[in-house]
């Protein structure tokens, strides 16, 4: 079985890393699109039209399912990749909310992410819909903080109590990293939020596509980005623990 996974850009691999993790044997092929990230700040119809263009190359290479890693486009585009594609499609968001429901015994759930992911409400709302209070909070400094590679040390601990510090007040007792970038934080937002549920988005999704997943295949792993990055070698290493090679492709881009 070959499962398509895309993503804004290199912060999806701990989505894949997730996905692999689970299913040894599957083929994986990733889709960066680098060219165009962030996809948080552009507008909804753009999203949903580069969504579709990353969907049609992992279709153009045989997958049976697509996973959406980035949170904004599984907030803008999913609906319309499910009526559009051919086969299944899965986002990060209702996994994570999910668990978080699951989790939760306070009734009080908190949720970070990019500025657009948390100003869409997508995790809101469907928090909301059972009832549940919630927290959110954009943490825009968090992206470029791991793409840094600080995932550690004081920088990273002060940009925690930064942004987290209302949040470890309100009295909640679950956390939803709502962008793909946020579980390489894990450990030192969960030394800050001790007796907080940390849920990461990306061991959820993995988890519930479950159902839909064979677990067989040649454990092959294909890389692409739509631009090249010095990050990008850097990112690979830290998200997937290895060097891994990846081929730039440009024929995506319209722009
Ligand atoms: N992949 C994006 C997300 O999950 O929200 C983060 C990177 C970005 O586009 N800013």
């Amino acid at each position: 079985m070959k499962i398509g996974v895309f993503d804004s850009g290199i912060g999806g691999l701990t989505v894949l890393k997730a996905i692999r993790e689970r299913y040894p044997k599957v083929d994986l092929l990733y889709l960066g699109d680098t060219a165009r990230v962030p996809y948080g700040s552009k507008s909804k119809e753009t999203v949903q039209r580069y969504s579709i263009e990353c969907a049609e190359f992992l279709l153009g290479h045989d997958v049976d399912l697509v996973v959406v890693a980035c949170n904004t486009a599984s907030a803008y585009a999913l609906d319309l990749l499910r009526e559009r594609l051919p086969v299944e499609v899965f986002g990060v968001i209702e996994p994570g909310v999910e668990e978080a429901l699951r989790v939760c015994t306070s009734g009080k759930v908190g949720v970070i992410g990019t500025r657009g992911t948390i100003s869409s409400g997508a995790y809101q709302n469907l928090l909301q819909k059972k009832g549940v209070k919630v927290l959110a909070k954009a943490c825009p400094l968090f992206v470029p903080l791991v793409e840094e590679g600080m995932v550690r040390g004081p920088v990273a601990e002060l940009l925690v109590e930064h942004y987290l510090k209302d949040l470890k007040e309100s009295g909640i007792d679950t956390l939803i990293l709502g962008c793909t970038h946020y579980p390489l934080l894990k450990d030192v937002i969960q030394a800050y939020m001790d007796g907080t549920v940390i849920v990461d988005s990306a061991h959820a999704t993995a988890r519930w596509i479950e159902r839909y997943v064979k677990d067989e295949g040649n454990s092959s792993l294909s890389l692409y980005f739509t631009d090249d990055s010095p990050i990008i070698p850097n990112m690979i290493r830290l998200i997937l623990g290895e060097d891994h090679p990846y081929e730039v492709i440009s024929t995506l881009c319209r722009l």
